[in-house]
């Protein structure tokens, strides 16, 4: 057996293990961030829950920081308040990202993880079968109901050989991404093996794991080994520990083998992770911004690497360097063992130990200049910069870069490269994470804290006009943009100005105005894209706004699993055009109509609609989805937060 099926069938409740059956299993663990977990528990709130059912729920605060307004810290106090009533743990501003301190503090081999983060697959680096969900499937795994999920098939990639100085664990996902690409991964596990794994460190297969959400695939997982006990035991955690790997001659349904002394430094280039080319192809590219941070490298190792780099020497005037440790642990280690002072004194700006740039909070970089970020997301504007250039390297590029000024291949500084050793002792201190108290106190909702919005029942009829027609990879930051726009998560209305807010042209209705056009002509609204359609976050919201503003059908060529389970949450029919013709007809303004959608709406059908265009022209026209039996019942209702 895999590891993915030796861990899905230790937790499986419903189904078969069976690659492309839905199946349901036992969620262990859950995570959630701020941007995110207030809708969470919301929605929590509102299934009646007293007490989480899971073994250990976490809430961090980790994106929001910044607290620009009230709206962050009103969040910030509903969130404390409401684990508190729930059971939850809750990591207060300043311990770090998630993903980081989960791995540190609470991830454990061989448990199930549910996150309301697209990035929660990092827990995959110590074997833990981890996976991102909209934060309303999250919420239901806090409240015992197991977790659906379309059984993936497993992919092996085997690695063999050992990394060579300055080529790291960022240089084998954006490999993997150059092979594998960011589209057309859906419904898929990926197991690393091989006699590669063991030269790679806890940290580094981190790195791995988390980029795994770039290649829109379920869950990433590397075996639990002697460097996972390693790592638990320098965490004090070596309890935690068990060995756990796929059976001699496990079956995948591809393998990729990698030479991991074969690779090189490699970039993602603007504006898609999928977009990797060796760093030497990009070499003397002018920088404006060098930023080293985020939940894939801001590990003890990268930080570490980073400031033996910059000890002695100073960042070059032509720009400006970043750095964000990815938790207060990172932190307090690197104040104790000279690091910092290394950063610092060669001119970095130290940022907290937070999402910060990586999600639009702040450092948006210049008009028309180059962001070289150790990030895993490179969509267009994520940085808060229209029409940005951010291309995705590993901390020892940046490093290089930082110091030359222009894009480097760190192979070619001329000094040598630092040696890693895994400490045999981390600096724990638990003191920022505030244990659920026995008895439950008072949840505080300050004013900017609305309440999830409600949705109708789909007609028999369904008629809904075309509010626009996007392409292919459209993102959820295309569709609901975070950055400045952060702070109004738990403001639905306010929110749901900004849905589609990059298309806006001057002096043209938003997209928000002629979504409530629509619905005052008593229509629905819907939305045409290509391939996979919602790539990226786990972000509900680009469900939610849309729904509020009433769009209830998406219609694509593909579309993305976490925001596909959004959709049908909030009664947004998720639906796939079997030829790309049609997808071209389609106009502003275009109608589509579905009769007798109730009667046509169920597993394995296809669905007779017809086009009515602007012009009075119709076309019949076919479509097709993957909607579950159960998911086409509940669409139809209206999703989970419906009127009934
Ligand atoms: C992201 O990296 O895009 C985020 C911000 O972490 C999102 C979650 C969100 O939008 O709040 C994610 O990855 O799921
Ligand atoms: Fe935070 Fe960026 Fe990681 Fe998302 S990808 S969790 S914004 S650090």
């Amino acid at each position: 057996m895999t590891l993915t099926e030796k861990i899905l069938r230790a937790h499986l409740v419903e189904g078969e293990f069976a690659p492309g059956k839905e199946i349901k299993i036992r969620i262990d663990q859950t995570l959630c961030q701020d941007a995110t977990g207030t809708m969470a528990f919301l929605e929590l709130e509102a299934m009646g829950v007293k007490r989480v059912k899971t073994e250990l729920s976490v809430q961090y605060i980790d994106h929001n920081t910044l607290q620009i307004g009230p709206e962050n810290p009103n969040d910030h106090i509903y969130l404390q308040s409401v684990c508190a009533a729930k059971g939850v743990y809750f990591s207060r501003p300043g311990n770090g990202i998630c993903h980081q301190v989960h791995l540190e503090r609470f991830g454990v081999p061989g448990k199930t993880l549910l996150g309301s983060d697209s990035h929660t697959p990092t827990g995959g680096g110590i074997g833990m079968l981890a996976m991102g969900a909209g934060g309303l499937d999250v919420a239901m795994a806090m409240a015992g109901v197991p977790f659906k999920l379309t059984c993936p098939r497993v992919v092996g990639i085997k690695l063999t050989g050992k990394l060579s100085a300055w080529v790291s664990a960022k240089d084998v996902i954006l490999t993997v991404l150059s092979i594998l690409g960011s589209q057309g991964n859906v419904g898929t596990s990926i197991e690393y093996f091989g006699p590669g794994v063991e030269t790679l460190s806890v940290p580094e297969r981190a790195t791995i794991t988390n980029m795994g959400a770039e290649l829109g695939v379920t869950t990433s997982l590397f075996p639990s080994d002697n460097a996972t006990k390693a790592f638990l035991e320098a965490e004090g955690r070596g309890a935690s520990w068990q060995s756990l790997s796929a059976d001699d001659g496990a079956e995948y349904s591809r393998v990729i083998e990698i030479d991991l002394s074969s690779l090189v430094p490699m970039a993602a280039c603007p504006s898609n992770p999928g977009n990797v080319k060796p760093v030497s192809e990009i070499a003397g590219m002018a920088v404006s911004q060098v930023l080293i941070g985020s939940c894939t490298n801001s590990s003890l190792k990268d930080m570490r690497m980073v400031a033996k780099v910059l000890e002695g020497r100073h960042v070059s005037e032509k720009l400006s360097l970043g750095i964000a440790p990815g938790s207060r642990q990172v932190l307090k280690m690197l104040s104790s063992d000279g690091s910092l002072a290394s950063m610092v004194g060669a001119g970095c700006r130290i940022l907290e130990s937070a999402c910060g740039p990586c999600i639009g909070q702040g450092f948006s970089p210049a008009s028309g200049t180059v962001s070289v970020r150790t990030f895993n997301r490179n969509f267009l504007n994520r940085t808060g910069t229209k029409n940005d250039q951010c291309y995705l390297v590993s901390p020892e590029t940046a490093v290089a870069t930082a110091l030359t000024g222009v894009m480097t291949d760190p192979r070619t500084l001329g000094i040598e490269c630092p040696k890693w050793e895994m400490p045999t002792e981390f600096m724990v201190d638990d003191g920022m994470v505030i244990a659920p108290p026995e008895k439950a106190g008072d949840i505080i909702r300050l004013e900017t804290i609305g309440a999830p919005p409600e949705c109708s029942p789909l007609p028999k009829r369904l008629e809904a006009e075309f509010i626009i027609k996007v392409g292919d990879k459209i993102t959820t930051d295309h569709i609901m943009p975070a950055g400045a726009y952060l702070k109004y998560r738990s403001n639905i209305p306010r929110y749901s100005r900004f849905v589609f807010e990059c298309f806006n042209k001057d002096g043209e209705p938003t997209f928000a105005e002629k979504a409530e056009a629509i619905k005052a002509k008593g229509l629905l609204g819907a939305v045409a894209g290509g391939m996979s359609f919602g790539q990226g976050s786990s972000r509900e919201h680009a469900a939610i706004c849309p729904m509020y503003l009433g769009v209830r059908l998406i219609v694509a060529r593909s579309i993305e699993r976490i925001i596909a389970a959004n959709l049908v949450n909030f009664g947004i029919l998720p639906l796939l055009f079997k030829d790309e013709a049609d997808l071209e007809a389609i106009v502003p303004g275009t109608h589509i109509v579905i009769d007798g959608l109730t009667g046509q709406l169920h597993a394995g059908a296809d669905i007779k609609a017809e086009l009515i265009f602007p012009n009075g022209g119709k076309r019949s026209i076919v479509l097709t989805h993957t909607l579950s039996e159960e998911d086409c019942g509940l669409v139809l209702k209206g999703g989970r937060l419906r009127i009934d």
